[in-house]
């Protein structure tokens, strides 16, 4: 099955409080509007640290704030969380809970990304409803270091180009060290004649950013226009 909407994944957010820059001023939901205004067009939640009555209440407020930007708020692993704010959807992992689980809590109309490192990951996704995938490691990165693979560009074209010969169009985003420098070489290096990439996640370069919603600007504009050195 695949989401009746669809998603414009251009720019996709993941959070991760512990690297933003905070301040008296400037907290996780200050940083995530600032990345809104800039033209992020998707956001998950991802905090690793922290119980599941702050989870919630973290995604309660964030959702408040992805609504006004129409953008939608998905929940890094736990349906649980995603239910219980009523949020968009989902993003879950190869070790998380399994793909026709959560669609079946969810229901038809919730988004639901899955992490795919491998030919076989990607194809298994998108046989079984996945909404997108998540495509990485695309490079190493110090924001998760316990990543099963670094697969590179051509590791993405691969997924890519198997995926679309599938006869599958679900959409897609890579992951994993993607920043302002190198963003079009890595959208143009990923790319495959048979089907592109749909967008970036991006964690460090917006959440640890000094100016999110300038670098948001940036990475958005450096996305949807033809690559400098082409
Ligand atoms: N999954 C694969 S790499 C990664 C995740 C969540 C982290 C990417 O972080 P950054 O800072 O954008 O390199
Ligand atoms: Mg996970």
């Amino acid at each position: 099955m695949t989401h009746p909407i669809k998603i414009d994944y251009t720019l996709y957010l993941v959070t991760d409080s512990t690297l933003a820059i905070l301040g008296p001023d400037r907290d996780l939901y200050t940083v995530v509007e600032q990345a809104l205004r800039g033209g992020v067009t998707v956001v998950q939640l991802r905090e690793k640290t922290g119980d599941t009555a702050e989870l919630v209440a973290k995604a309660r407020k964030l959702h408040g704030i992805t609504k006004r930007y129409g953008v939608p708020l998905l929940i890094n692993d736990r349906v649980d969380v995603a239910l219980a704010v009523g949020c968009e959807g989902v993003h879950v992992g190869q070790d998380d809970m399994d793909l026709a689980t959560v669609r079946k809590l969810l229901g038809p109309d919730k988004i639901i990304g899955v992490t795919a490192s491998t030919v076989d990951e990607a194809l298994r996704a998108c046989e079984r409803g996945a909404d997108y995938l998540g495509i990485g490691t695309v490079y190493a990165t110090p924001t998760k270091t316990n990543t099963k693979e670094i697969i590179g560009a051509a590791g993405v074209r691969e997924i890519l180009t198997k995926i679309a010969e599938a006869g599958h169009n679900t959409q897609t985003v890579c992951i994993g060290g993607v920043n302002e420098l190198n963003v079009q070489r890595i959208f143009h290096q990923c790319h495959s004649p048979k089907k592109a990439l749909d967008g970036v996640a991006i964690v460090s370069a917006i959440m640890a950013a000094p100016d999110p919603e300038a670098v948001s600007k940036k990475l958005h504009g450096l996305i949807t226009s033809e690559p400098a050195f082409a």
